[in-house]
């Protein structure tokens, strides 16, 4: 496995950066999930477009251009012989001294691209569906460090994960500082009640997925009523159906929340369905390699 750091490739062993960088020291940086199907880059645009977002938004420069970007990606593909693949875009803060300043950081930080095989869920999960818990750890506030930004502190999430597990589960439902639903950990959360299909607003405690967003369009072609709402956790308990989505997990059926059935405990006509047309999605859409 070849990776990427500053426009050159190291064999896995060799890839390594300082121990002083600010990445490392304090979480400062940025990343992207992205996957490619069949030689397809899955929304590239759009993922490379949120990193470039995110990096702004803690005032990082990234040190190249999004076109650049994007051809280091798909070159890291390439170097690696991978047709369908899970890609971590890391950029860091960069080399600086212990203190948290981000002046001391000399120079640009690391851009590093981690290309591997999919590493897929437990076939399980896509049949049988998910239990999933709702967890203490809130989501950050949006005023703090706001949710829309993949910065490579994710300790919010992964308290929360940790909880999860400590129960003997596999995710956990985030609720935002007022309560609603947010997300789970590394996904979005949707919930179907009378056919129409329910998703909190990006506004709260909740990234914007690009998953999410494709399952919106999907749905909306399919003449599917979608609203962007708060949810409380009441109202998942009694939805007919409820799914995640992410990147990495793509679409994953819920049939139980808090110890509540949801609908038949069964994954849902409706999740079924959008599980189908992301895939035919992710057939047919992407930049080629
Ligand atoms: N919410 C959070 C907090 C996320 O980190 C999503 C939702 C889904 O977004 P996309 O754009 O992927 O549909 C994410 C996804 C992983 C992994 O390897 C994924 C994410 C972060 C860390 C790990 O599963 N981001």
């Amino acid at each position: 496995m070849k990776v990427y750091i500053n426009g050159k490739f190291y064999d896995k062993k060799e890839a390594k950066i300082s121990v002083f960088d600010h990445g490392l020291l304090y979480g400062d940086g940025v990343f992207e999930g992205i996957r490619s199907y069949s030689r397809l880059v899955f929304k590239l645009k759009e993922h490379i477009d949120r990193l470039y977002e995110s990096a702004h938004s803690i005032m990082l420069e990234i040190p190249m251009n999004k076109e650049q970007m994007s051809k280091a990606v798909i070159a890291t593909l390439k170097e690696n012989k991978l047709t369908n693949g899970y890609i971590r875009l890391v950029v860091t803060r960069g080399e600086g001294d212990l203190g948290l300043d981000p002046r001391k950081c000399k120079g640009h930080g690391a851009v590093i691209i981690i290309v591997d095989k999919i590493a897929l869920y437990p076939e399980k999960f896509y049949k049988e569906g998910l239990k999933i818990l709702t967890v203490p750890t809130v989501r950050n506030l949006p005023e703090a460090v706001n949710p829309q930004i993949k910065s490579l502190n994710y300790l919010n999430n992964i308290l929360a994960k940790i909880e999860a597990v400590n129960a003997g589960y596999d995710e956990a439902i985030m609720l935002d500082s007022l309560g609603y639903v947010a997300e789970c950990t590394g996904d979005n959360i949707f919930i179907v009640k009378n056919n129409h299909l329910y998703t909190p607003p990006q506004c709260m405690g909740t990234l914007r997925g690009i998953t999410r967003d494709a399952v919106l369009e999907i749905s909306r072609r399919d003449k599917i009523q979608t609203h962007e709402h708060v949810i409380t956790r009441h109202e998942v308990y009694i939805s007919d159906e409820c799914f995640l989505t992410g990147t990495a997990a793509e679409i994953v059926p819920v049939v139980n929340v808090d110890h509540r059935v949801i609908g038949t405990g069964k994954p849902g006509k409706v999740t079924l369905n959008l599980m189908r047309k992301f895939k035919e999605l992710t057939k047919k859409e992407g930049t080629r390699y």
